[in-house]
C-alpha cells in the first residue's frame, strides 16, 4: 500500500486528497493535512471518491457512427471530418464546447488547436453557465479576471456576507473553515442573502430572504446608504478608483430610503438597515457570491453592484476583505486562465487586448497558416447552439460537459444536436443523455487516471495526479486532442509527450511579453522539469520572479489591473428577471444543487450512500402554496415551464418563500422520466457575459394524478433499465442505484382506473412471482421473485411512505449475487422487508456513517440535544461535517420546537440585535 497525493475533482474549493493505492486499485481517500485549501478535511463527496471508481459503466472503446473501432480509425475520422467541414463550410463552421472539469493542460491544447490552428473563435465552455458574469464584472471593475481574495480572508474577516451561495452544501470544506473561524472569533458576523433558507443559514447572524433577482437593488441601496451616512472611504476612492459619482447617481435613481429598498426587495427595513450598518461600519468585510448572483440576465451588473460597495468602502486588498466570487467547478479558474471562453484568446488576453492577436500568433508560430488566428470573439454557449440550429456551425466537439442537460431550454439544444452533421463527444461514462447525439464517441480517462493541474477558487494551482491506468482503451483528453492535431498536419506544434510540457508552455505564454501588463503571470513555473512538475506544491498565482512562492492577496497596493491602475465603479440600474411570471406560469422557479450529488450525477450516483440524502427528483414548496395548488407532501407533481415539463416528488418546506419553488439541477433522463430542470427554463442571457438566467424561471404547478405507486428492486444484473431508461412515458419513474440492486420508484395509471399493475408489471419482470401478498381492496401488493432460492426482484405496490428501510433488502440482494440462497427465516420475512423487530432508519442524514433520521430523533428525545452528544452516541456528523446543519435543525425541530414559531423564515429572521445607526 502506498499513499499518493492529488486533488479532489469536484468543487472549486480544490481540496488536497491522499489516496491509498495497492495492487493497482484505489482503496480509500483522506484529506491531505498539508494542503492549504482543506488542511485535511474532506466533504461527503470527496470522502466517497473511492466508491465512484471502477471500470463498470465506463466508456472503454472509441465509436464511430455507432460502431466500435480502434483509436487510429476514430482519430482519423475526427480529423478527416473536421477537415472536410472546414473545406466545405469554412473554419467558422467548427466549434468546441469545453468544461471547467478538464485539466488546464487539456484545456490549453484544445484552445490552441481550435483558435490557433483551426482558426475558429467558436470555442466556449460550460463556465459560461457558471462564472461568465463574475469574470465580466471583475474585468470591468478591476481590469482583469482576478479574484482578489484567499480562503484565509474568510477566516480573518469581521463580517462575511454570503450572497446567492449555499456554501454549506456546495463548498462544504470552505464552509467548515468559516464555521470554525466564527467559533474562534465571537465578534465575527455572518449574513446570508438568499431567497431560500438553506443549511448555510446555520451560522448566520442575519438572514435576508430577499425577493429573487433583487440583489442589485439591495447593493445599490447599500451604496447610497453609505454615502448618505458619510461611510464612503473618500481617500481610497480618490486615489484608487474612478466612477463613484456615476455609480451613486445611478443608485439614487431609485428611492434610496431604506423603507423603499426594503419594499422592493421584500425585506424587513430594520433588518436591511442592520445589514447596511454592519457592512458600512466594518473594514474587514468579505462578500462571497455565487450562482444566486451569476445565473441571472443581469448577473454582471449584480457582481458590479457588490464590487462597487467594496471599492466605495476601501474594503479590498486587505486581509479579511474583498469581493470574492467563489468558483464552482474544480478547474473553472484554470479554463479562464488558458482562454477557454469564446471571448478570450489565451492566457488572459482577449481579442481586443492591444497586440494580443499578433503576440499569440507569434508565440504559437501560426503566421504561415491560412486561416490565421480569428479576429474577434466567437459564439457564447447558448448562442453556439443557436448557430448550430441555424446550420452555421456544422461540427461540434464536446468535452467533459453535458449540454443536453445543463443548458436552459435543453430540448431545443437536443434538437440542434440532432441536426448537427458532426458531433464528437469526449466522455468517461458509457451512459449519458448526450451520447445518443454523438457521431464519434471518444473514451476519456477520468479522475485518478488523469494527470495535470487545476486552479481553485483562490487562484491556487494544484496537481491532480495520475495514479491508476485508465480502463480499457480510455485515453487522456490532452492526448486525444494532440493526436487529432497531428492528423490535421499540426504535429510539430502538438508534439507533447507529457502534460508537464504543456504546462510549461502555458506558463511561458503567461509571461510572454507581459512586462507586468497581465496579472495572470506564472512565468516562474516555466522552468519546471518533469520531476519538479510532478512534485509541484500548491501555489497561488501570480507566480513570478518577483513573487516566486505565489501571491496570497491581490491589489494590496491599491493599483488595479486597468491601464491607469484605477478600479472602476460602474453605474448599475437594477433589472428584474427576464422570465416573466403570468397567469399561466405564476410561480418563480429557482434551481440549484443538493448536498450529495454532482451535476448530472454521472459519478456521484455510483456511490449508493450519496443517493440516500435526496433519492428522487423533487419540488420544494411552502405548505401554503402546496395547499393552493392542490399538492400534498411526498405526492407527485408536475411543473410546466418554457420548454416542457418536469415531474418530481413534493417536499414541503418552510424555508421556501411563498410563490416560489425550488428544483434540483441534477436529474437526467438516465435517472428519471421527466426531471430535467433545463427543460423548464427559457434561455435569457446577460447582455455582457452571455450567461443564462437559470435561477429565475416561470412555471405552473399541478398534482400528477396517478392510479398507483410502486417500488421495484431488481438485482443489478437484471436492471438494464430497458423498459424505462431514457424514456418519458407520461407517467413517473425514477431510478435509484443502491449498493447491490437497482431501485425503481414508479407511478402509473389514472385515479379510479382498474388497477392493472399485475399484468403491467409481469410483462417485464425477469421471473414470475414466487411470493406475494395481495390486498386488491386496499390497493396494496407485495411480491418477490426468487430463482434457485436467490432473490431476483422485490415489488411493493403502495405509497413510498410505507416502504421499509431498504438496507435489509439490499443485503439480501448482496447475498444472492454471491450465490447464497436465502435462509428459510429470511425468506419468510422477505415481503415484510426486514427482520422481526427491526426498525426502519428513516431518511438518511449522515452519509458518512449512514445514520438515519429516526435514530437521530430518538436520541434527541432521549436527551442528546447537541450535535456533540449526537456524534458521541451515533457518530453522525463526526467525519466530514456536511450534515451538521441538518442535525442542528433536527434538534431544533425535535427538542426546541417553539409552537409560536410558524416557519423557518420566521426563525431565520429573528429580530436583529439592537441597531444603532450613526
Ligand atoms: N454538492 C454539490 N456541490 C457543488 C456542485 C454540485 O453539483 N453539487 N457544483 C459546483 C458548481 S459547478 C457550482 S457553480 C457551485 C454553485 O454553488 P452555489 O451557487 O452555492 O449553488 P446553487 O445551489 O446553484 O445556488 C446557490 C443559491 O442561490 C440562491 N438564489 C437563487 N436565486 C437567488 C437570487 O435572486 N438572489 C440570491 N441572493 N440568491 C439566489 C439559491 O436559493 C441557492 O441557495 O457549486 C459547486 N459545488
Ligand atoms: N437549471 C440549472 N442548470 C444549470 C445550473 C443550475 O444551477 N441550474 N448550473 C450550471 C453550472 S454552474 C454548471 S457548472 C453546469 C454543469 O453542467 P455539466 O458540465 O453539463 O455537468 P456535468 O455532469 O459536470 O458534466 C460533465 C461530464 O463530463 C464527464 N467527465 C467527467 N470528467 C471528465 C474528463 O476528465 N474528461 C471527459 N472527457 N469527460 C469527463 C462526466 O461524466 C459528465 O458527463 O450546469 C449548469 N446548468
Ligand atoms: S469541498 Fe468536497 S467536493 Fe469540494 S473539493 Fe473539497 S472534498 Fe471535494
Ligand atoms: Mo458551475
Amino acid at each position: 500500500m502506498h499513499q499518493a497525493r492529488t486533488t479532489c475533482p469536484y468543487c472549486g474549493v480544490g481540496c488536497g486528497v491522499r489516496a491509498d493505492i495497492e495492487d493497482g486499485r484505489l482503496h480509500g481517500v483522506e484529506g491531505d493535512g498539508d494542503h492549504p485549501a482543506n488542511y485535511g478535511r474532506l466533504c461527503v463527496k470527496g470522502s466517497a471518491l473511492a466508491e465512484t471508481l471502477g471500470s463498470h459503466g465506463r466508456l472503454t472503446r472509441p465509436r464511430v457512427d455507432g460502431v466500435e473501432v480502434d483509436w487510429d480509425t476514430a482519430l482519423d475520422a475526427v480529423a478527416e471530418r473536421l477537415q472536410a467541414t472546414r473545406d466545405t463550410a469554412g473554419e467558422g463552421a467548427l466549434a468546441a464546447y469545453l468544461s471547467g472539469q478538464l485539466l488546464t493542460e487539456d484545456y490549453y491544447v484544445a484552445n490552441k488547436l481550435f483558435k490557433g490552428f483551426l482558426g475558429t473563435p467558436h470555442l466556449d465552455t460550460n463556465s459560461r453557465l457558471c462564472m461568465a458574469s463574475a469574470v465580466a464584472a471583475y474585468k470591468r471593475a478591476l481590469g482583469a479576471d482576478a479574484v482578489p481574495c484567499s480562503y484565509e480572508d474568510l477566516e480573518e474577516a469581521e463580517l462575511v456576507v454570503l450572497v446567492g451561495s449555499n456554501l454549506a452544501w456546495n463548498h462544504p470544506v470552505l464552509y467548515q473553515r468559516l464555521r470554525t473561524a466564527k467559533m474562534r472569533n465571537p465578534l465575527m458576523r455572518v449574513v446570508v442573502i438568499d431567497p431560500r433558507v438553506t443549511d448555510t443559514c446555520e451560522i448566520a447572524d442575519l438572514y435576508l430572504g430577499l425577493r429573487p433577482g433583487s440583489d442589485a437593488r439591495l447593493f445599490n441601496g447599500l451604496l447610497a446608504w453609505m454615502a448618505d451616512k458619510g461611510r464612503l472611504d473618500r481617500l481610497y476612492l480618490e486615489r484608487h478608483t474612478q466612477g463613484v459619482e456615476a455609480a451613486l447617481a445611478a443608485a439614487r435613481e431609485d428611492d434610496a430610503a431604506v423603507e423603499a429598498i426594503a419594499a422592493d426587495c421584500d425585506l424587513d427595513p430594520e433588518r436591511l438597515e442592520t445589514f447596511f450598518y454592519w457592512f458600512a461600519s466594518q473594514l474587514h468585510v468579505v462578500t462571497l457570491y455565487s450562482q444566486g448572483i451569476n445565473q441571472s440576465s443581469s448577473g454582471t451588473d449584480k457582481c458590479q453592484a457588490i464590487i462597487n460597495c467594496h471599492l466605495a468602502g476601501g474594503k479590498i486588498g486587505l486581509p479579511g476583505a474583498g469581493p470574492f466570487s467563489i468558483t464552482g467547478q474544480p478547474n473553472a479558474m484554470g479554463g479562464r486562465e488558458v482562454g477557454g471562453l469564446a471571448n478570450q484568446l489565451a492566457a488572459h488576453m482577449d481579442y481586443d487586448s492591444p497586440g494580443a492577436i499578433d503576440r499569440v500568433t507569434r508565440f504559437w508560430a501560426t503566421e504561415t497558416l491560412v486561416p490565421t488566428l480569428p479576429e474577434g470573439p466567437g459564439h457564447k454557449a447558448v448562442e453556439l447552439f443557436e448557430a448550430i440550429e441555424r446550420g452555421e456551425v456544422r461540427a461540434l466537439w464536446v468535452m467533459a460537459t453535458n449540454p443536453a442537460v445543463s443548458l436552459p431550454d435543453a430540448d431545443r439544444v437536443r434538437a440542434a444536436l440532432a441536426k448537427c452533421p458532426l458531433v464528437i463527444v469526449s466522455e468517461c461514462m458509457a451512459d449519458t443523455d448526450l451520447l445518443p447525439y454523438a457521431d464519434i464517441v471518444l473514451p476519456a480517462s477520468s479522475w485518478s487516471e488523469k494527470d495535470g493541474t487545476v486552479t481553485n477558487s483562490e487562484r491556487r494551482i494544484s496537481r491532480q495526479r495520475g495514479l491508476l491506468p485508465p480502463p480499457g482503451e480510455a485515453r487522456h483528453d490532452w492526448w486525444i486532442v494532440c493526436e487529432v492535431a497531428r492528423r490535421l498536419g499540426y504535429g510539430e506544434a502538438f508534439a507533447y509527450e507529457h502534460p508537464a510540457e504543456i504546462f510549461v508552455e502555458h506558463a511561458r505564454l503567461s509571461g510572454f511579453e507581459n512586462d507586468g501588463n497581465r496579472i495572470f503571470d506564472i512565468s516562474a513555473l516555466a522552468e519546471l522539469d518533469r520531476e519538479a512538475y510532478d512534485a509541484l506544491a500548491p501555489v497561488q498565482w501570480p507566480v513570478t520572479r518577483a513573487a516566486p512562492r505565489g501571491t496570497t492577496r491581490l491589489f494590496e497596493d491599491g493599483r488595479f489591473a486597468t491601464a491607469d491602475g484605477l478600479a472602476r465603479l460602474m453605474p448599475v440600474r437594477p433589472r428584474g428577471p427576464a422570465q416573466a411570471l403570468g397567469e399561466s406560469r405564476p410561480l418563480r422557479l429557482n434551481t440549484g444543487r443538493v448536498r450529495d450529488q454532482w451535476h448530472t450525477m454521472t459519478r456521484t450516483a455510483r456511490a449508493p450512500r450519496l443517493m440516500n440524502h435526496r433519492a428522487e427528483p423533487f419540488v420544494e414548496i411552502t405548505p401554503e402554496d402546496a395547499a393552493t395548488f392542490g399538492v400534498g407532501d411526498q405526492q407527485l407533481a408536475r411543473l410546466t415551464g418554457a420548454g416542457g415539463e418536469y415531474r418530481g416528488r413534493v417536499r414541503l418546506t418552510k424555508g421556501q418563500r411563498r410563490g416560489e419553488v425550488f428544483v434540483p439541477m441534477h436529474w437526467t433522463d438516465r435517472f428519471s422520466g421527466a426531471a430535467r430542470a433545463g427543460r423548464l427554463l427559457a434561455a435569457h442571457l446577460d447582455p455582457i457575459s452571455g450567461q443564462p438566467e437559470t435561477k429565475h424561471g416561470a412555471v405552473a404547478l399541478a398534482a400528477l394524478e396517478v392510479g398507483w405507486e410502486a417500488t421495484l428492486l431488481m438485482a443489478s444484473d437484471d436492471a438494464s433499465g430497458g423498459e424505462f431508461e431514457g424514456r418519458d412515458d407520461g407517467a413517473y419513474w425514477a431510478r435509484i442505484p443502491l449498493a447491490h440492486c437497482q431501485r425503481w420508484q414508479l407511478a402509473r395509471g389514472k385515479p379510479g382506473e382498474p388497477r392493472d399493475w399485475l399484468a403491467w408489471v409481469q410483462r417485464w419482470l425477469p421471473t414470475a412471482p414466487t411470493l406475494w401478498c395481495d390486498d386488491p381492496a386496499g390497493g396494496r401488493l407485495r411480491a418477490a421473485g426468487l430463482e434457485d432460492g436467490r432473490l431476483r426482484w422485490w415489488l411493493m405496490v403502495a405509497p413510498p411512505a410505507e416502504l421499509p428501510g431498504l438496507a435489509w433488502l439490499d443485503e439480501r440482494f448482496a447475498e444472492s449475487s454471491r450465490g447464497q440462497p436465502l435462509t428459510a427465516d429470511r425468506r419468510r420475512r422477505l415481503l415484510a422487508g426486514c427482520d422481526a423487530g427491526e426498525a426502519d432508519a428513516g431518511p438518511l442524514v449522515c452519509s458518512c456513517h449512514q445514520v438515519g433520521q429516526k435514530a437521530i430523533v430518538e436520541a434527541i428525545q432521549a436527551g442528546d440535544t447537541s450535535v456533540e452528544a449526537l456524534g458521541a452516541r451515533l457518530a453522525c456528523g463526526t467525519q466530514c461535517g456536511s450534515c451538521l446543519p441538518e442535525l442542528k435543525s433536527l434538534i431544533e425541530d425535535t427538542a426546541g420546537a417553539d409552537p409560536e414559531e410558524e416557519d423557518d423564515h420566521a426563525r431565520a429572521e429573528q429580530a436583529p440585535k439592537a441597531v444603532h445607526v450613526a
